[in-house]
């Protein structure tokens, strides 16, 4: 006869065999303004950690600085899963816009994260994944769709026929808005350019900051909101007619700040049927990018 501890041991418990439970897979979501921590299992988000992203230094103080801080994970997930701002190639992570945050060209960011980690690494571009995200487990239904994110740049991701597009696919936020401008439609748009917007109005004043003047009835903040919204309605109607989604589905901070969906809507409202987009809000919040990358890192999805 087994004695008791040792069937517990093995496993065995009243003559059944107690699979052991699968490991999770950290995600890290690395954006322009925050780095969120993320382990999965399952498309259920076991616990975060969220911090700053710093304005200086580089990717490899970054990412330590977060490993630092998630040490006490450690023996609790067997992968990585890293969606990041800018492009992802062959595990190489450059920036496209500086001004969204100041990646160096082609950053080994695969191998830094397997070496900190000691677990294989995965990565994608954040907006692809967040996109990959709602398509499987949110608002996108499992449609044909383009999810927008319009946070500190505007990033995107298409999913077609059930397949996410990789590269530089979705990367709306790098339209220029004419020949000769410098400038790319996030510059114009997204939460830098709120903030900048704001500081002949009030000195120093944050994206959240304008929205809260926006809402207490502020016109000047209304107006930038207005404007930004503006621009993101005219977005989504250009990707209607080159796409011709089943939905659109936004998030990021500014595009699920209070008011701004309403403010699409109300650009879009003139538009006759067969021209207007089905505008959604994303459902996983801010978790759309980790759960999307765990689950591209469960599949190895090459993009
Ligand atoms: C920029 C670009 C995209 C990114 C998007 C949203 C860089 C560094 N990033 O268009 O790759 O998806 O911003 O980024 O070139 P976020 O930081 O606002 O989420």
């Amino acid at each position: 006869m087994v004695p008791r501890s040792a069937r517990r041991n093995a496993g065995i418990k009243r003559g059944v065999t107690v699979m052991a439970q699968a490991q999770a897979t950290l995600s890290i979501d690395l954006g322009g303004t925050k780095m969120l921590a993320a382990l999965v299992r399952d498309r259920t988000v076991l616990d975060t950690h969220k911090m700053a992203t710093p304005r200086g230094g580089n990717p490899a103080e970054w990412l330590q600085a977060l490993f630092d801080t998630i040490a006490p994970w450690k023996g609790r997930y067997d992968k990585v899963g890293a969606a990041v701002t800018g492009i992802v190639d062959d595990g190489h992570w450059s920036a496209l816009n500086r001004n969204t945050l100041d990646v160096p060209e082609r950053f080994p960011l695969t191998d830094t994260i397997a070496r900190l980690s000691g677990s294989p690494a995965f990565a994608a571009n954040d907006a692809q994944a967040a996109a990959w995200g709602e398509f499987s487990f949110g608002a996108g239904r499992r449609e044909d769709m383009v999810f927008l994110t319009v946070s500190t740049g505007i990033g995107g991701g298409i999913v077609v026929g059930g397949r996410l597009l990789g590269g530089l696919a979705g990367h709306f936020g790098q339209f220029r808005l004419d020949e000769a401008s410098r400038h790319m439609l996030e510059d114009q748009v997204s939460g830098h350019w709120i903030a900048s917007e704001a500081s002949p109005h009030q000195e120093g004043a944050t994206a959240r900051e304008v929205f809260a003047a926006a809402n207490a009835g502020q016109d000047w903040a209304r107006r930038i909101v207005e404007t930004s919204a503006r621009r993101t309605a005219l977005l989504c109607r250009n990707v209607q007619l080159a796409l011709d989604p089943k939905r659109i589905v936004i998030g990021g901070s500014i595009g699920l700040a209070p008011g701004y969906l309403t403010s699409i809507e109300r650009a879009l409202s003139d538009l006759p049927p067969r021209l207007k987009p089905s505008i959604h809000a994303a459902e996983l919040g801010e978790n759309a990018g980790v759960v999307g990358i765990a689950d591209l890192a469960e599949r190895q999805q090459q993009l």
